[in-house]
Order: structure tokens, then sequence, then C-alpha cells
């Protein structure tokens, strides 16, 4: 695996924030590929709920275009009629909060047995501002119990640690692409939205972080490839695609 030194393919490197002293990273999509494992933790609940939904890959890259599992599992009740779909009676906000609830029991049981990986380059980067001195952090949609099963799975025990802040799910107000949850992760660092530098995986997170004022790499993942990514600061396969001008050491 090519170490941060590497150079993007083209050779150019975009006009990094400077000076530089915190990346911002989203979780899914961006640090691993973790939809197909929410899918899965999604089919899986509804069976557990005695529910006959069933979410195939084409019906979850419509579905992912709202963020959060509740308002998505809220969006499919109150828009998606599948033929013979049961809708389960008085499904009220509990409801829907109930069936989140046992996915992301079984989404954190599936991480725990999977084999999930960070993506190509993201090691290197966490290792390398590490290293350097740069303040590192999380701001995503999903769940925090799913934010910190990930970083326990492919980081170690001391995953969590490595972040400076993990602003996740529903401690903020709007989700993606609203840019609260970014909004979050500067006031907590205390930094200037010009000193980050965000990488995201969707045109919904580039928005959020946009929005926020904070430049954005975007690493297009499986379910966000061909996505809108007008505004990105430069848009590659993966990050060991590209150089970071890390801090000096
Ligand atoms: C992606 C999302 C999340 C996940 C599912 O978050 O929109 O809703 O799909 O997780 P991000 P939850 O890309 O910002 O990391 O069911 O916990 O919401
Ligand atoms: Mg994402």
């Amino acid at each position: 695996m090519s170490r941060p030194g590497a150079t993007a393919g083209n050779g150019v490197q975009p006009a990094w924030p400077h000076p530089l002293k915190a990346i911002i990273f989203d979780v899914d999509g961006t640090l691993a590929e973790t939809e197909e494992l929410h899918r899965e933790a999604f089919n899986a609940s509804f069976v557990e709920a005695g529910l006959d939904w069933h979410w195939s890959q084409d019906d979850y890259r419509a579905l992912l275009r709202v963020t959060g599992g509740k308002e998505r599992i809220r969006h499919y009740l109150q828009t998606t009629r599948r033929p013979g779909a049961r809708t389960p009676p008085g499904a009220g906000n509990d409801w829907v909060q109930d069936l989140h609830r046992r996915k992301t029991r079984r989404y954190v049981e599936l991480l725990r047995s999977g084999s999930i990986a960070l993506r190509p380059g993201v090691r290197a980067w966490l290792d390398a501002c590490r290293e350097r001195g740069l303040l590192l952090a999380i701001a995503t949609t999903t769940s925090p119990d799913n934010v910190d099963g990930l970083l326990r799975h492919t980081l170690g025990d001391d995953g969590p640690g490595r972040f400076a802040c993990i602003a996740a799910g529903d401690m903020v107000a709007a989700k993606k692409p609203a840019p609260d949850v970014y909004h979050a992760v500067l006031d907590a660092l205390q930094l200037p939205p010009a000193a980050c530098l965000a990488i995201e995986d969707s045109t919904a997170g580039l928005r959020s972080a946009r929005a926020a004022g904070i430049a954005t790499l975007v690493t297009p993942s499986l379910y966000t490839q061909g996505q809108d990514f007008d505004g990105a600061l430069a848009v590659v396969p993966t990050l060991d695609h590209v150089d970071l001008p890390m801090r000096p050491a």
C-alpha cells in the first residue's frame, strides 16, 4: 500500500487548506465500504420484526438518498408500497425507533463477526496524521454505536481514542446534507473551517461539509459512484491516490 507520499495519478495536487490543523472523516463509504453491511442489517431486522420487507441493492441505492437509518425506514414506510408488503398497524415513531434499534444491534454483531476493512489509503492517512500532530475527527450520519464498532474492529480498542471528536447520528438536529454535524466538530475542535479538510464519499456528505465552509476531498464509494461532486476540492478513487502535505513532524 502506498503511503501518503505517493502523488495523484495525474500528478496534480489540490490546493490543500493551509495551515492544515485537522482532518474530518465521514464514516460509511469513506472509512470503509459499510453500506452493504447496513443493508444486510436492515433486512435481518425486518425478518426479526416479522415484516415481509426486503431492500435489494437497487432499492437501497435509491433509499440512500435519505440520510439516517430511522429517516430511511420512515421514508420507506410512507412512500414505498411493495405489492403484498404488510404495513404494520400503528407504525409510529416509537415503532420506527424500536426497529432501528434492532437494526443497529444486528449491524454491530455483523461488524464483530465480519471482515470489513478500512478502504485503501485510510490507515496510512490516519497513521501519518498521528505522527505529524494533525487532529482527527469524525462527522457521520450513522449511529454512535456503529462508529465505535467499526473503529474497534478495524483499528483495535484504541481506535475511537485516535479521534479528538466523534460527531454522529442524532447528536445533531439535522443530518447531512445539513452542515450541523460538521459545525459540531468545528465547535468541539475550536478550529475555523479553513484549517480543516473533510473526506467524504457522497453528495450529501460533500454538501454538508461545504455548507460548513470546509474544503472536501471525495472518494466515491460503491453506492455513490456517479453522484454529483461539484464543489469538491478533488475527487479520487481512494486515498492512496493522492498525497496530503502533512504538517512537518
Ligand atoms: C451514512 C448514512 C447512515 C447509514 C446507516 O452515514 O446515511 O444512515 O447509511 O446508519 P455517513 P444508521 O456516510 O454520514 O457515515 O442506520 O445508523 O443511520
Ligand atoms: Mg458516507
